[in-house]
């Protein structure tokens, strides 16, 4: 009988890696986790105990894959395909260590390009963000718009597109970049100051804690559900669509304001509002153009927010 598909996922043990190895291997592949467990956790891959679809290794991407994948790849094969989602993840973390954030990010992709041209990789997908547009103005944000980031976080996943590019135009590694917007879901993990804002205020609503709206509440964000993002992740690691770049949202945006009273409603406690001073550098409105998301990957964030919500408060 013919192998299963060798699929590595990087930061596969954390909030959208681990819902991508649930993905996979529901999908017929094998897969390799590389995780350093600086974030990620292994319980969010414990419903994978036992299988033999599924290898971890700890390993810290930023500093080279080729030693954590030598052994495993004797034993299982060729790595066929990657999903690159290990990072550090935060925009505030990048203004204060701009060089940390450069090795992490940009270097660690360079690692897995590395990896990719050396071994013939067939896909390498790529996380990343709407950090690569800046404060933009007019919505919906469309992938062709003049990018200005704003943070050294934009800065590193914008040069880690370019270098995508430049390994599929020169080295024939086929890419794809993914920018995603504000990714929501089950697993995100609330205990930062810069997680997600729908991890906070689940988790402070649950527990009838007040919710903290930083600035007026009028702020906009696309959030779109992790298995939606997971639907467009398998979309890209198939054959085809190399150097293609394409944003991961709804086309629907809300407010933080209106986001906060729905979740209220959703839990049903007793958690006030309060108001604290607008993060500084903080973008207004985010909302993704979907055109190529719909007609290149053949994916349509489907997950209404209030759905999503329910299973992220499950
Ligand atoms: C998101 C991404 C970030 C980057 C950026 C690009 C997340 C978690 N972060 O940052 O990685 O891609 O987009 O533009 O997806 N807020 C509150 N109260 C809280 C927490 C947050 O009011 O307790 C507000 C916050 O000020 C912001 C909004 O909620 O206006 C969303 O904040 P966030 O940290 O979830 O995500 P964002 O858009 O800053």
């Amino acid at each position: 009988m013919a192998l299963l598909p060798l699929a590595v996922v990087t930061g596969g043990a954390g909030f959208i890696g681990s819902h991508t190895v649930d993905k996979l291997i529901a999908t017929g592949h094998r897969v390799v986790v590389l995780d350093n467990f600086s974030t990620g956790k292994r319980a969010n891959l414990a419903q994978h105990a036992g299988s033999d679809r599924l290898s971890i290794v700890e390993c810290d991407v930023s500093h080279g894959i080729f030693a954590g994948l030598a052994a495993i790849t004797a034993k299982l094969g060729p790595v066929e395909r990657i999903v690159h989602l290990a990072a550090q993840v935060s925009v505030v973390s990048s203004m204060a260590n701009p060089g940390c954030d450069m090795q992490i990010n940009y270097g660690g992709t360079l690692h897995v390009l590395e990896y990719a041209r050396a071994m013939g990789v067939k896909k390498v997908v790529f996380a990343s963000s709407a950090a690569v547009y800046g404060d933009v103005v007019k919505m919906p944000v469309a992938e062709d718009i003049p990018l200005q980031p704003m943070s050294p976080y934009g800065i590193n996943k914008l040069a880690s597109e370019l270098a995508l590019d430049c390994y599929a135009s020169q080295y024939g590694v086929p890419t794809t970049a993914l920018r995603f917007f504000n990714v929501y879901g089950p697993r995100q993990d609330p205990t930062s100051p810069y997680s997600g804002v729908i991890s906070i205020f689940a988790d402070r609503a649950r527990s009838g804690r007040t919710l903290t709206i930083f600035g007026d509440g009028k702020q906009t964000r696309d959030f779109v559900y992790v298995g939606d993002v997971v639907r467009a992740i398998a979309a890209a690691l198939g054959d085809g669509n190399s150097r293609l770049i394409a944003n991961v949202g709804t086309g629907q945006a809300i407010t933080v304001k209106e986001l906060a009273s729905t979740i209220l409603d959703l839990c049903g406690g007793s958690s006030t509002i309060e108001h604290a001073p607008a993060r500084s550098g903080e973008i207004l409105d985010s909302r993704a153009r979907v055109d190529r998301l719909r007609d290149q990957l053949g994916v349509v964030a489907e997950t209404k927010l209030v759905d999503g919500l329910r299973a992220t408060l499950a």
